[in-house]
């Protein structure tokens, strides 16, 4: 294969722009994919991403068009998931910018572009959806006009939906884009952007070829891991594996590794040839830190399921990360960390749908760093650089949201009707409600997008919750010290509504240290259930003491407190 033929791309945009309706049309206009077998959102692969309409994983295809190779990658629009956009953007030249003709640029529109501008790639603007009546193309033109430096007429307007445009597009791919250089002569070198684990063949690496190419049977080189191994098999990406003889410079393709452990197949790491020689790895892309933290423990069943589980599903989702953990009240478990609540509830979902599991949930946290100074505790917490887009009549309400939520105000700028609002704000604020309230105040019209810059001290401090005298660690929780007495307050009403009452009386109580910020109590329950019964048939008495044992199946105890397992669940619901 001749790399002068090949052009490597990414479709990016903000979520729901239309990223996947228009790789369908591109997969059609192709023929990758036969029409009577399309279906929309054809490279959704997994059944929890049709089922929610949205991008989970990127997904590489291979089409062909006018004696061309088109390698595309399509990638998720949702914050938590940047990961896979940033290394898909590290596989490819350019860049489809999509853009809906009804919603205009969007926070996570830009964050993308910046992403691909910094990874000098060919930029593509499109703007989508100009089949609806409410399309504004011409008022989103200027804004994208405004925003690259470009002329309006070198912005493409098409309609995903229909196909109406989308050729150019592809024409416009094929002439602007460079095409992948490299050194076809020189030894093979290929960067991981992504790998999945097959129970059969093991895990197989996807891979942008950089230089040389590589056979199937060659032996290779994990550069980062120190190991080495053989390509079972190469191939390419045609919605499922194709296998090929050999992978050559410039391609996008698939290396089945035979590795069982996914350790030696780290996604950002180097594959080159097994040879003693000197290689110097692929600049990739930065790998993620996990921030938000919440524990999952088994509702019955053995505590090894979920950890094989948690193994497998991290063998496809290297942003995942776990260890193990014991709790007072829900035994073994483990401590897992994600990237933002999007990814904690599609991995929560995943492991229920796919290992058949039931699962405890604790309260998601972010990431604190603790020191001590002299006997007091000191606080950091992760920041973010916030970036809101909004049309400016929405600009009062917002600032006044940010300010509320302890973000520092930074920068204000403008494109056409859209402003750009920056902050700095802590992780915590951010991730609980904001993006509710921020729709809320702009009656949807602002977007939201965040990176972690750093960690920063916070005025925090650790609020304990007791039950009955006993203090419960899987519910304490650190606030901000501001806002700890109306939390405690809030905190102890949710929980005597929760919590059912027992045969005591029994007393909530949250503090700081020792001080007893707010108190709650349940009262006894009243009766014995059985006791209106009493003399009466005795089937019936065994048939509710019956049901009786069933629904304790669903408690748990907490000290001397039996409350139900989905505590957590139902304090997080506001
Ligand atoms: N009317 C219309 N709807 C579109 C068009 N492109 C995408 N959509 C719809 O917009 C929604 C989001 O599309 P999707 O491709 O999943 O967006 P993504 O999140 O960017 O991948 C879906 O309901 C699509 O059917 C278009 O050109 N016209
Ligand atoms: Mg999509």
């Amino acid at each position: 294969m001749n790399s002068a033929n090949i052009r490597n791309f990414v479709i990016i945009a903000h979520i729901d722009h239309g990223k996947s309706t228009l790789a369908d049309r591109m997969l059609e206009i192709t023929g990758t994919v036969p029409k009577e077998k399309m279906h929309p959102q054809m490279l959704d692969m997994m059944e929890l991403e049709q089922e929610r309409g949205i991008t989970i994983k990127l997904q590489p295809v291979r089409m062909e068009y006018q004696g061309f190779i088109l390698n595309l990658i399509d990638t998720p629009g949702h914050v938590d998931f940047s990961y896979e956009v940033s290394r898909s953007l590290a596989a490819v030249e350019g860049a489809v910018l999509v853009v809906d003709a009804t919603k205009g640029v969007q926070a996570q529109t830009l964050a993308n572009l910046h992403h691909a501008q910094e990874n000098n790639l060919t930029i593509i603007p499109v703007i989508n959806k100009i089949d609806l009546p409410n399309a504004e193309a011409e008022r989103v033109g200027e804004e994208i006009a405004n925003l690259l430096k470009i002329d309006q007429a070198d912005i493409i307007k098409v309609s995903a939906k229909t196909g109406e445009g989308v050729e150019k597009i592809l024409e416009k791919i094929i002439g602007d884009i460079p095409a992948p250089k490299g050194d076809e002569a020189g030894d093979f070198k290929a960067l991981i952007f992504d790998s999945v684990y097959d129970s059969f063949r093991g895990v197989i690496a996807y891979v942008r070829v950089f230089d040389g190419k590589l056979k199937k049977g060659e032996r290779i080189k994990f550069l980062a891991a120190k190991k080495t191994g053989e390509a079972v098999e190469t191939g390419e990406f045609k919605l499922r594996y194709q296998p090929r003889e050999e992978l050559g410079t410039g391609e996008i393709g698939y290396i089945v590794t035979g590795a069982r452990d996914l350790s030696e197949v780290k996604v950002g790491d180097t594959i080159c040839q097994d040879s003693p020689e000197e290689v110097s790895p692929i600049a990739g892309f930065k790998i993620p830190q996990s921030m938000v933290f919440a524990s999952f423990h088994l509702q019955g069943g053995e505590p090894s399921h979920l950890r094989t589980a948690l193994e497998k599903l991290k063998l496809n989702d290297s942003s995942l990360s776990f260890e193990p953990e014991n709790s007072a009240a829900f035994g073994h478990g483990f401590r897992c960390g994600f990237l933002g609540l999007l990814h904690l509830e599609i991995v929560k979902e995943r492991l229920e749908r796919e290992y058949n599991l039931d699962l405890i949930v604790t309260q998601p946290q972010v990431l604190y760093k603790t020191h001590m100074v002299g006997t007091k505790i000191e606080y950091e917490e992760p920041w973010v650089a916030l970036e809101i887009v909004t049309p400016k009549e929405f600009i009062g309400p917002i600032m006044a949201l940010a300010q509320n939520k302890r973000a520092a105000y930074k920068d204000t700028k403008y494109f056409s009707d859209m402003t750009l609002l920056e902050y700095d704000a802590p992780l915590s604020e951010v991730i609980i409600d904001f993006y509710d309230k921020l729709k809320s105040v702009s009656s949807g019209y602002a977007s939201q997008n965040y990176e972690i810059v750093g960690w920063r001290p916070g005025d925090l401090v650790k609020m304990d919750v007791l039950i009955a005298g006993e203090k419960i660690e899987e519910f304490n929780r650190i606030v901000p010290r501001e806002q700890a007495q109306q939390e405690a307050k809030n905190l102890a009403i949710k929980l005597k509504n929760i919590i059912p009452r027992q045969m005591f009386e029994v007393s909530i109580q949250i503090a700081v240290g020792s001080h007893i910020l707010a108190r709650e109590d349940i009262s006894a329950m009243k009766k014995d259930v059985t006791a209106k019964l009493y003399g009466g048939d005795v089937t019936r008495k065994n048939k509710l003491l019956k049901k009786q044992a069933k629904g304790k199946k669903k408690m748990k105890m907490l000290g001397r407190v039996e409350i139900p397992d989905d505590v957590f669940l139902k304090m997080l619901q506001r």
